[in-house]
């Protein structure tokens, strides 16, 4: 990805430039879901992504704004409260409570939730909807083509595979109706040179080439209302029609903060959206009609829209009709949040798909997370422990392998910070992976179960201590927005529990860590978990 890298440098410069309550901001969105269902791990991951990235600006001092959501209106959601002989309103209630439980056990910290039927969303689409019909932007004409429900996507005749929608391959149906129509055509060519002028606007390049061959091909207007169900936001000037759910759910991004209202702060802080991550399923909406909504509103436009690949199953994407949905509460339950959150981040690619697969879960907590991570704390504090009496002495001069594990300490929090910046959180998990193998071997290398026996190796054993467990720190800081639980486990251990300074990004400076302090062993980090042979 050709994403421009801000040095470490550059990146203080930028936050000493700004004065204490002036930090950068940072705006981070996930897709809002449809209350149509009970959430899997699918979604699971796009919003656990999305809330390590912004826990990592946080860390790294901005001002971090993160929002999730619920997409309530439409057809589908519509049809699926009748199936339930419910309300649409009460039904999505009891449906966004789910998802606010979800994200709350995943330990997912939204600044903001919101939810397309909230009047302070409704009175921005309105007001929107209003100035696009006001400028000529939408016009009314016959409508007639083809709708897939599921997706809640338009077809012409001639885009449907095998008379079925070419996105999920289910039933569309033909309709026929007077619409809305938003001129998506006259943008055309003003998107495909923004397209072209930003490089970084649609990630992976994969995607983005895709989006300019849908561009080239030609836009059609879009069909931005209906008349044949009811739930939705009622076309202000014509209220027998309701908004189209894309229009009305895309407004989110700008809806939650205000946008053209007397309380727009955030908007003004905030917007430009720094990062929309969506699945790759739903990066033509995010790409195309997104922008060109912004641009006809005279808008800026968000910076990056990236799509992120599947989890998938046996058997493919996970559905419900297909039976393979993976509900996240029985992973956490069986495997604990931190587990499950590093195994989702772990598992995908930037860009690429992933298969779930629960051995594979299983394997990753006992090989990365209980051998690697786990072991390494636990060997140190038991030598530390047994031969030093549990306090940290300072370190003498470097020698043998100290100078390359402190080198590579030293550079792992740029580069992950780098990874992070490119929304690659499977690589920037595994730069952090590099210390804690390299440590690791370090105690082999040294063996300090043998320098703690012989009192004459006093400095070396006190030196090996030290540097295995500065590596700690500085490993425990960077997983703290991967794994937030995983910090309150470990400083406890390391005797800095009430030394958040030293928790801080600012403090991954090799050598703070305090000589002097009383360690305590506690229960391992991450128990193995026993497989049938
Ligand atoms: O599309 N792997 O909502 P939705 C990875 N309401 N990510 C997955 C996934 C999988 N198997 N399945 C789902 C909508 N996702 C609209 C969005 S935004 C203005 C409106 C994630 O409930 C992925 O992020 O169908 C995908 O984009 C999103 O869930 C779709 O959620």
């Amino acid at each position: 990805m050709t994403t421009k890298v801000i040095s470490r440098r550059e990146r203080g410069r930028n936050l000493t430039r700004f004065g204490k309550g002036e930090r950068p901001t940072f705006y981070i969105t996930t897709p809002i879901y449809y209350p149509s269902d009970r959430l899997h791990i699918g979604h699971a991951y796009t919003t656990v992504a999305a809330d390590a990235v912004a826990r990592f600006k946080r860390l790294e001092g901005y001002d971090a704004f993160f929002l999730t959501g619920a997409d309530e209106h439409g057809q589908k959601i519509e049809r699926a409260a009748q199936a339930h002989g419910k309300a649409p309103q009460e039904y999505v209630d009891e449906i966004v409570a789910t998802f606010k439980s979800l994200w709350a056990e995943l330990r997912v910290e939204y600044s903001d939730f919101i939810r397309t039927t909230d009047a302070r969303h409704r009175v921005v689409v309105e007001q929107a909807f209003q100035r696009l019909y006001d400028q000529g932007d939408i016009y009314k004409a016959a409508y007639e083509g083809w709708y897939c429900t599921p997706c809640e996507t338009f077809w012409t005749e001639r885009q449907l595979v095998e008379k079925s929608c070419p996105d999920c391959g289910r039933p569309v149906e033909l309709l026929r109706e007077e619409s809305y129509f938003f001129r998506l055509s006259k943008y055309a060519d003003r998107l495909l040179k923004h397209i072209e002028e930003h490089p970084d606007f649609i990630q992976p390049v994969s995607r983005r080439n895709e989006m300019i061959n849908f561009i080239r091909q030609g836009l059609e207007d879009l069909c931005v209302s209906r008349t044949t169900f009811s739930w939705g936001i009622p076309v202000p000037f014509d209220p027998r029609h309701v908004v189209y759910v894309w229009v009305d759910a895309l407004t989110n991004y700008i809806s939650a903060l205000g946008y053209g209202t007397e309380g727009d702060a955030s908007f003004r802080r905030y917007w430009p959206a720094d990062v929309h991550l969506v699945g790759k399923d739903i990066v033509r909406f995010h790409a195309v009609i997104w922008p060109i909504l912004l641009m006809a509103l005279g808008i800026e436009l968000p910076k990056r829209v990236v799509g992120h690949g599947w989890l998938l199953v046996d058997g493919g994407k996970m559905s419900k009709s297909k039976g393979n949905v993976i509900d996240p509460h029985v992973l956490i339950e069986k495997y604990g949040v931190d587990a499950v959150r590093y195994y989702l981040l772990r598992e995908l690619p930037a860009g690429g798909d992933g298969y779930y697969l629960e051995e594979n879960l299983v394997g990753r907590i006992n090989s990365d997370l209980a051998n690697d991570l786990g072991n390494l704390l636990h060997r140190t504090l038991t030598v530390c422990e047994r031969f030093g009496g549990g306090v940290v002495n300072a370190p003498g001069a470097p020698e043998g392998p100290d100078e390359e594990l402190i080198a590579l300490t030293e550079e792992t929090p740029e580069k992950v910070s780098q990874h992070v910046d490119r929304l690659e959180l499977a690589e920037a998990l595994s730069a952090v992976w590099r210390p804690i193998s390299r440590a690791n071997k370090y105690l082999d290398e040294t063996a300090p179960w043998n320098l703690g026996k012989d009192p004459e190796k006093r400095g070396r054993f006190n030196t090996v201590v030290y540097n295995v467990l500065e590596v700690y720190r500085f490993v425990t800081v960077l997983l703290s927005p991967f794994m937030p639980g995983f910090p309150e486990r470990v400083w406890p251990q390391l005797g800095i529990a009430g030394r958040p300074e030293l928790h801080a990004f600012a403090s991954l400076r090799w050598g703070r860590f305090p000589a002097g302090v009383e360690v305590r062993r506690g229960a391992p980090l991450f128990p193995r978990i026993e497989t049938p042979k």
